[in-house]
């Protein structure tokens, strides 16, 4: 499947990590408020707005942009977090994409890629990252708990990931605060909105911050999430193919 393949691919690229990467500390910054309380706070929905050049599921998306101006616009137009994906091999994005976006905007940036080593998240630290993705079912339970515990012990948030009610369980007993309810199978690429309408369904308490993500494609799809229970959506394609971003983050 796809997702085993990527998982070879990021074995490979984190020995060469291991091997030449050496601390950055480009940006090393703070945020005054987390993530989480940033969107618990707030009584609208929270829209994280992806940089995302490319996907195996879609090919090309906007390969030429310029993470810069993208993130910029974002940022204008009223998103509230920037998602960026460094995943080279895949996804055509980079760590040098977080650090230009880092140094544009203000707003919590999630790195998102495949994590399975601390080294990744070291590095998504240096490069200005606030927030690092873990996926649920990328790793075993214990892993992503050490890297989940990781990840907080050097002031990073954890946003994680899951697609089925084995993992929303997964993420409950991890501790997860920030739980982002993927509508697109990552094993099939079958997108279903209705997956985040059942899961949010079975978490009732009020601490966790729900995040919708993929696949959502206009207004009456923020609305569906809304519905759902959500706070937040995640949204890369709509955004990177749209010619008019005030307009379709309106
Ligand atoms: C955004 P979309 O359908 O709006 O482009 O999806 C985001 O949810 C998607 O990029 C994503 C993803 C991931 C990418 C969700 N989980 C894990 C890579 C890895």
């Amino acid at each position: 499947t796809f997702l085993s393949n990527i998982l070879i691919e990021k074995e490979k690229e984190v020995k060469i990590l291991k091997e030449q990467y050496q601390q950055q500390n480009y940006r090393n910054i703070k945020q005054e408020k987390s993530m989480y309380q940033t969107f618990m706070e707030s009584s609208t929905m929270n829209i994280i707005a992806e940089i995302k050049r490319a996907s195996p599921s879609k090919g090309e998306i906007n390969v030429e942009v310029n993470p810069v101006e993208q993130a910029e616009q974002y940022a204008t137009y009223g998103a509230n977090a920037i998602s960026v994906l460094t995943d080279t091999p895949f996804f055509k994005g980079s760590i040098e994409d977080l650090r230009v976006v880092r140094n544009t905007v203000d707003l919590p940036i999630l790195c998102k890629d495949f994590i399975i080593e601390e080294i990744q998240i070291n590095r998504a630290k240096d490069y200005g990252a606030n927030v690092v993705l873990l996926i649920a079912a990328a790793l075993p339970k214990q892993r992503l708990k050490e890297l989940f515990d990781y990840a907080y012990s050097i002031d990073l948030e954890v946003l994680l990931e899951v697609h089925n009610e084995t993992e929303l369980m997964i993420a409950l007993e991890i501790g997860a605060k920030i739980i982002g309810i993927n509508n697109r199978d990552l094993k099939t690429f079958t997108v279903d909105l209705s997956v985040t309408q059942e899961l949010a369904k079975l978490v009732n308490r009020n601490d966790i911050l729900l995040i919708g993500e993929s696949g959502i494609r206009n207004r009456e799809d923020v609305e569906k999430m809304m519905e759902a229970g959500v706070r937040g959506v995640l949204v890369g394609e709509t955004l990177m193919r749209s010619e008019n971003l005030k307009e379709t983050l309106k």
